[in-house]
C-alpha cells in the first residue's frame, strides 16, 4: 500500500478537512515526512498549475494519490442532488476539471459532500439526480482513464450515503466500472456496524481509504480498532492507497508526523511494496 495526506490550496475554508495548506509547501514537508504522496482537496481546477506540479512531483519524489473535492460543496454548494439546472452545469464543469487533471494526477476523484443530501425531499428524486450526475461524469471519466470514488459520509455531515453497503447500493445503481468506493474509517466507525467485516463484505469496491482516528486526530491518538482495519485490508489484497484526512491538532506539523510514524512505524510491512 501507499501512505498519502490531504493537502489543500493556501485558500481552503477553515473547515476543509486537510492537515496542511498551501500546496508548494505542503507537498515538500510531506516528503520531508515520508509520505508517498498528497490527496489535493480543491475548490477549482484552476487551482492548479500542471507543468509547476509536474516539476515539483519530480523534485520532491512525490505523487498525487486523488482529487478530493469536498470544498466544491462546503464553499460553492454544489452537489450532485441539486435540482436547478445551471448548477448542475456547473458542477459538470468543475468535475470535467478534476477529471482532466486527474488523468495526468493520481487517476480518481473523491466525491464525499459533494454528492449532496436529501433534506426532506423525495429519495427517488435524489436518486435519479445523483445517478444521472454519477453516470454522465464516469463516462467523461472512463474516457480519460480515471476512476470517481464515491465516500460514505456519517450522518452528522449528510443524510445520504452514509455507510459501506450503503455506497454500494448506489455503485450499482450507476453501474459504471469506473464507479467505485473511498471507505473513510472514521465515518465508517461511527456508521458501520462492524469496520473489519463491512470491508470484507464490500471488497470488490475498495479502490482508496481514508484513514483518522475515532476523534478525526492523527492515527494513534483515539481509540480506533487499527488492528481489525489492516487484518482486514490485507485479508481482502487491498494494495491501493491510505491517505490520513485528519485535523491539524494539536498543529499541522504535529498532527502529520505523529500519522505517518504511527502507521509506518506499527504497520510498516504492509508499506515495503
Ligand atoms: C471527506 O473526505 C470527508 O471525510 C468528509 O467528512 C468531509 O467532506
Ligand atoms: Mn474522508
Amino acid at each position: 500500500m501507499k501512505l498519502g495526506v490531504a493537502i489543500a490550496g493556501a485558500e481552503a475554508l477553515p473547515s476543509a478537512f486537510v492537515v496542511f495548506r498551501g500546496i508548494d509547501q505542503s507537498i515538500r514537508k510531506a516528503s520531508a515526512l515520508g509520505y508517498d504522496g498528497v490527496e489535493l482537496a480543491l475548490m477549482r481546477p484552476e487551482e492548479i498549475d500542471k507543468s509547476h506540479l509536474k516539476a515539483l512531483l519530480k523534485d520532491t519524489g512525490m505523487e498525487i494519490s486523488a482529487i478530493s473535492s469536498g470544498q466544491v460543496w462546503a464553499a460553492r454548494h454544489l452537489c450532485f442532488t441539486e435540482e436547478d439546472k445551471e448548477k448542475r452545469e456547473e458542477l459538470k464543469r468543475t468535475f470535467c476539471g478534476f477529471i482532466d487533471l486527474a488523468s495526468d494526477f493520481g487517476q480518481m476523484v473523491n466525491i464525499g459532500r459533494t454528492r449532496g443530501g436529501i433534506n426532506g425531499r423525495d429519495k427517488n428524486l435524489c436518486e435519479e439526480l445523483f445517478v444521472d450526475m454519477a453516470r454522465y461524469l464516469s463516462e467523461y471519466a472512463q474516457k480519460r482513464g480515471v476512476t470517481l470514488i464515491l465516500e460514505p459520509v456519517n450522518r452528522y455531515e449528510i443524510d445520504f450515503v452514509n455507510n459501506l453497503d450503503e455506497c454500494v447500493e448506489q455503485i450499482k445503481l450507476v453501474d459504471r466500472p469506473n464507479f467505485s468506493m473511498m471507505p473513510d474509517v472514521f465515518h465508517m466507525n461511527i456508521e458501520d456496524a462492524h469496520i473489519g467485516e463491512a470491508f470484507i463484505r464490500n471488497r470488490d469496491y475498495v479502490s482508496y481509504v481514508h484513514f483518522a482516528d475515532s476523534n478525526r486526530h492523527a492515527p494513534g491518538d483515539g481509540h480506533m480498532p487499527w488492528d481489525e482495519v489492516f487484518d482486514s485490508l490485507k485479508a481482502i489484497g487491498y494494495n491501493g492507497w491510505t491517505t490520513i484526512e485528519i485535523l491539524p491538532f494539536p498543529d499541522p506539523d504535529t498532527a502529520a508526523e505523529r500519522g505517518v510514524k504511527f502507521i509506518k512505524g506499527r504497520y510498516g510491512e504492509h508499506y515495503s511494496n
